[in-house]
């Protein structure tokens, strides 16, 4: 007989996200080798007080189909050479789940990428609510001066590929010129030989 679970209440931070969650990942810039351009910024930083990229804050649900997981990131503000703080990445192992991103402080884009390489964008900033259509990869980066905090839902059974990020990268690139966020090609972004999607 299949077990009935029960009810979760969860209290949220309209600007911080959930508040005394289960669990906490810790992504620090030790974590994040490979990720940036300029690996010789990353190891420096790494060496000197290797800082909080970005932590996952999440309630503990059950990873199956049926279910919808929801956690809270925030990104710290920063970069790594001229590259912004960022989340690794990844696509969904099961490709045809969707996801949401609710952002409720600071500001950010969510970078998403089909298995081909296409890109596309969105601005996020608080109330902005992005969503994640199956089959795109999607990144997060904090292109401003304060943390970048997002709300985040997905099917539990949708489970992270980080393998085709660490492989060959995101075909874009976020990175400060001026003082302002620009979109580059990433010169070192491999693409996959067989794709899908
Ligand atoms: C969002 C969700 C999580 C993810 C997190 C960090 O909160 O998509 O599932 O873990 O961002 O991103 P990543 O796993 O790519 O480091
Ligand atoms: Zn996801």
């Amino acid at each position: 007989m299949e077990k009935l679970m029960e009810p979760i209440r969860t209290l949220v931070d309209l600007k911080r996200g959930i508040v005394d969650p289960d669990r906490v990942t810790e992504r620090k810039a030790y974590d994040m080798q490979g990720m940036y351009q300029d690996e010789l910024a990353l190891k420096k930083l790494v060496s000197k007080d290797n800082p909080l990229i970005y932590q996952v804050s999440g309630v503990n649900i059950p990873e199956e189909t049926g279910h919808i997981i929801y956690s809270t990131t925030i990104i710290s503000p920063g970069k790594v050479g001229n590259e912004y703080f960022m989340s690794k990445g990844h696509f969904h192992v099961k490709e045809d789940t969707a996801e949401i991103y609710l952002c409720l402080e600071g500001e950010g884009y969510l970078l998403m990428q089909t298995r081909k390489g296409r890109v596309s964008t969105i601005h996020m900033k608080p109330g902005i609510l992005g969503y994640i259509p199956p089959y795109w990869g999607h990144r997060t980066i904090n292109t401003g001066n304060k943390e970048f905090a997002f709300l985040t839902f997905s099917p539990g059974d949708a489970g992270h590929n980080y393998e085709v990020i660490q492989k060959c990268g995101f075909a874009k690139i976020m990175l400060e010129e001026d003082g302002r966020a620009v979109l580059k090609d990433n010169p070192k972004y491999t693409p996959l030989d067989s794709q899908i999607g």
